[in-house]
């Protein structure tokens, strides 16, 4: 078994830092309890990603937490990640794996039953599930699930389950029982005023809910 741990998983990229330095976010957010990372850059070019992706893997390595590049596979591989995350029109699951190796923490986002059931999750080590509730940092979310669908999708899947958009530490006790291992958030913590405490204030709800 591959370990780790998908209970507050930050999404973050430098857009989502509100002006700070991504660095001061994520050191913060990390001291906070998140337990997995995944970089999401739109916009740079590649060679500029991989210099972004070099940073913050030199910040999260010293403090245990994995790193997870999305789409890219290139960017994972140039920076050695501990992962990628792709969509449903990014790399399919098989072809990431082929080229990252059994080592690699593989993840997929799907948006409902129908996406579950065209997706081939050989390989593959997360679920990514949303949006959840509505969102305004991804464009092209999709509607809004809920628990009820974030819990259809996790109650045919048997690896670990997340789920993602729209989520705070408020909402959290509406995913109570909906078979969620962890939840995924990019704005309550990265535009948070206080990311170490949007963070912990996070750790304290999942533990509570999920
Ligand atoms: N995928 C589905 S919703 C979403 C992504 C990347 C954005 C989630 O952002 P937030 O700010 O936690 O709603
Ligand atoms: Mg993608």
């Amino acid at each position: 078994m591959k370990l780790f741990d998908p209970r507050l998983y930050l999404v973050i990229g430098l857009a989502d830092c509100g002006g700070r330095p991504l660095g001061t976010v994520l050191s913060a957010a990390v001291e906070g309890g998140v337990t997995l990372v995944q970089l999401r850059e739109k916009g740079l070019d590649e060679e500029a990603f991989i210099q972004r992706a070099r940073e913050v893997k030199a910040l999260l390595r010293p403090r245990g937490v994995p790193l997870i590049i999305n789409d890219s596979l290139k960017v994972a591989l140039a920076v050695d990640a501990d992962g990628l995350h792709v969509g449903q029109s990014d790399l399919s699951p098989a072809q990431v794996r082929a080229h990252m190796g059994p080592e690699a923490i593989l993840g997929v986002s799907i948006g409902n039953l129908e996406e579950l059931a065209r997706t081939d999750l050989t390989g593959v080590d997360y679920v990514g599930c949303g949006p959840v509730y509505g969102t305004t940092t991804k464009d092209d979310a999709g509607s809004a699930i809920g628990s009820m669908g974030l819990a259809s999708v996790a109650g045919k899947v048997s690896l670990p389950v997340v789920g993602i958009g729209g989520i705070t530490a408020d909402r959290l006790a509406q995913l109570h029982g909906c078979g969620a291992s962890g939840v995924a958030v990019v704005s309550a913590i990265a535009g948070a005023h206080d990311p170490k405490q949007a963070a912990q204030d996070l750790r304290k709800a999942i533990a509570l809910s999920l």
